[in-house]
């Protein structure tokens, strides 16, 4: 008995995720028909424990989409029957997240020599895997430090391409703006795995990599991500702190300087969309529009979150649409074509705006008013089963076919200069 209690003390001190943090706790996906059931939800996210997922904020619940919220177990019978009471029609995507946190890593190491790409990975871990991948492939593969977080640590970016002795015309991509969304960063990892495993082998590949470079962040949001593997899973801000708050951390997807906080952002440091006190305010942002910035020849921006399986272009921050929006969408068409074509994933497409909401400050309109008319965020899978738990199983299957949209974007970049 003792030893028990022991080891279930050392469990909770050490224990990173703090055990059983969210046993109980549930998911929920409401169906809002009408102003009453939009003022419940209002209601019940000031007073219970909830935490939105989809859309990130009350203040972006709308009748015409469903809400996804985790609500804490002390919460969730009492939520469950206010719903039933106003007729609120709601099903449950997760029953226990605390279940769903441990299935995450449901896949054993089997590939004991290298770097094994199927599973998450820490921040420590993935700057070593920098580190490396650089060091073995010197004729692909350079990195920069293009900045600090908040925190001290290194924001760094891969250039991936072979090396010409030219500037080359460029596709910027980056990972890890949410720290919640561990599928991202994988992604990014695995992106700079193929370049190198299929230079010289793949034909497509090849001619990318000879005619373009590619410039990866595999995370951008580097504090975030650190803090949702010791702390909160579920963080997706910054870490900075705001001065007269007791609230941590900056929404990075609505601190660009592109209408900055004039919709579909927070002006409250609590809220998970907060824009941050000005625009770049958080160094992370501004360590990468300084460099997009500075770097002449970037053709295509792309940035990859989770989840919801998307792919989407400006705007965000209005509904109108961009010049070029006939190309922009035919792009995305047979880009979303592509990826389902290997699995059947189904993507939706089309304008932020009208596709999930409208949202000023983000790095996709902010690099599209800058002059890089190619300009995507992808939302990779799922569509709620696991949300951000994502299990590693589906890391490979994800990956391969989020490369077939990638690989379609390039191309197209590639044979349509400007
Ligand atoms: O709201 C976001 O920042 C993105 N969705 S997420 O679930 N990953 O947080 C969507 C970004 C779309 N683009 C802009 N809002 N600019
Ligand atoms: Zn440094
Ligand atoms: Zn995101």
């Amino acid at each position: 008995m003792e030893a028990l209690l022991f080891l279930g003390f050392v469990a909770i001190i050490s224990g990173e995720a703090a055990v059983g943090k969210y046993a109980g706790d549930k998911v929920l996906r409401l169906k809002p028909e009408n102003e009453q059931h939009l003022q419940f939800i209002r209601d019940v996210s000031r007073s219970a424990e909830v935490d939105f997922w989809q859309p990130h904020s009350v203040e972006l619940v709308t009748t015409n989409r469903s809400v996804d919220f985790r609500v804490g177990a002390g919460w969730a019978s009492e939520v469950q029957a206010g719903l039933k009471k106003i007729g609120l029609k709601y099903d449950i995507l997760i029953e226990n997240v605390q279940n769903l946190m441990e299935k995450q890593f449901d896949r054993n190491k089997t590939d004991s020599t290298g770097y094994d790409y199927e599973k998450y990975h820490r921040w420590d871990e993935i700057e070593s895997w920098i580190a490396k991948i650089t060091l073995e492939n010197p004729k692909l593969v350079s990195r920069f430090e293009i900045g600090h977080s908040y925190e001290q640590r290194s924001i760094y970016l891969l250039r991936v391409g072979k090396r010409t002795g030219f500037t080359k015309p460029a596709i910027f991509l980056d990972c890890g703006i949410h720290a919640r969304e561990w599928i991202s960063p994988a992604f990014c990892q695995w992106f700079v795995k193929e370049a190198v495993r299929n230079y010289g082998s793949d034909s497509a590949m090849t001619t990318l990599l000879n005619k373009l470079d590619f410039l990866v962040v595999p995370v951008i949001n580097v504090d975030g991500y650190v803090y949702s593997w010791a702390r909160d899973r579920f963080w997706r801000k910054t870490r900075s702190r705001n001065p007269g708050s007791r609230c941590v951390g900056t929404d990075p997807n609505r601190n660009f300087d592109a209408k900055w906080c004039s919709i579909g952002a927070s002006r409250d440091p609590c809220d998970d969309i907060y824009c941050g006190s000005h625009a770049e305010s958080e160094k992370e942002v501004k360590a990468v529009a300084g460099f997009i910035r500075q770097y002449c020849g970037i053709k295509a921006y792309l940035t990859i979150h989770s989840y919801s399986q998307m792919c989407l272009f400006p705007y965000s921050y209005t509904y109108l649409l961009t010049p070029n929006y006939k190309e922009l969408d035919t792009m995305a068409s047979n880009a979303v074509k592509a990826l389902s074509s290997l699995h059947g994933t189904q993507y939706e497409y089309g304008p932020a705006a009208i596709i999930i909401y409208p949202s000023a400050g983000g790095s996709d309109d902010w690099a599209y008013d800058l002059g890089i008319k190619y300009s995507f965020t992808f939302e990779l899978r799922d569509t709620g089963t696991y949300g951000f738990l994502l299990p590693e199983s589906q890391i490979k299957p994800t990956c391969e076919e989020t490369m077939l949209a990638i690989n379609y974007i390039a191309t197209y970049v590639l044979n349509h200069p400007y």
